[in-house]
């Protein structure tokens, strides 16, 4: 592994200090600490990933319509998303529902009908005075992660969870980027992944196979 040798600035220890006592330059040198770096591994394993394509692939992305200023700013960006990944308008299907708390369910009736590679869900939770926040917030990020698991169906996460309409309007297409368009290329990347894992040739199923074919007796 290769590694590379930086001189760190520091003077070992009391650097300041050492200074203001009118250290000579030389000594002040000489206890310079070498500090070495190691570079990153180079990768040794080939890793199985998703791509980045969408096109044939079909998307269901739903959209709550509770603080639609900001929904409807996660939708467009996540639909520019899979647009400008290849997918086809028409591949495309907008889901409306109330509130956050409506995703899980509607995300789950889509999946069920297996029409969809992978759902896009985009919501805005913002706290507010009351408790509703605390009790929704859980059932939805429960309910979408048991619809994905539940139904093998890829479904990404893009509802934002934000201590007041600021942190919503920075992670709408701000300072924070556009979590719409990460939930979407989220869910491009997951539905390659699938299929990538799903071409992987089982060594489980093979070695098996060699076991059985050695375990069976010749003819006789
Ligand atoms: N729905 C949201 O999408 N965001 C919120 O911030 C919110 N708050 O805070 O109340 C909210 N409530 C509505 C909820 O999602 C349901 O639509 C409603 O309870 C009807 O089932």
């Amino acid at each position: 592994m290769k590694s590379k040798a930086f001189t760190t600035g520091y003077t070992e220890g009391h650097g300041g200090r050492l200074a203001h006592q009118g250290v000579t330059e030389a000594r002040r040198k000489a206890t310079k600490r070498k500090i070495k770096i190691e570079s990153p591994p180079e990768l040794a394993v080939a890793a199985i990933e998703g791509g980045l394509s969408a096109a044939g692939k079909r998307f269901a992305i739903v959209v709550s319509r509770f603080n639609a200023f900001i929904t409807e700013r996660l939708f467009l960006s996540a639909y520019d998303g899979l647009l400008r990944s290849g997918a086809k308008k028409k591949d495309i299907a907008l889901v409306r529902v109330p509130g956050a708390f409506e995703i899980p369910s509607a995300a789950r009736m889509l999946a069920e009908t297996k029409k969809y590679d992978a759902i896009v869900c985009l919501g805005c939770l913002i706290r507010g005075d009351t408790a509703h926040y605390d009790v929704i917030v859980n059932e939805v990020t429960r309910g979408i992660g048991q619809s994905a698991q539940e139904t093998g169906v890829p479904h990404a996460f893009g509802v934002l969870t934000c201590e007041n309409l600021e942190q919503a309007i920075d992670r709408a297409g701000l300072k924070m980027g556009n979590k719409g368009l990460e939930a979407a290329l989220a869910a491009v990347e997951m539905v390659n992944l699938k299929e990538a894992v799903s071409r992987q040739p089982s060594a489980v199923r093979k070695s098996k196979a060699k076991q059985t074919s050695r375990k069976r007796k010749p003819r006789s």
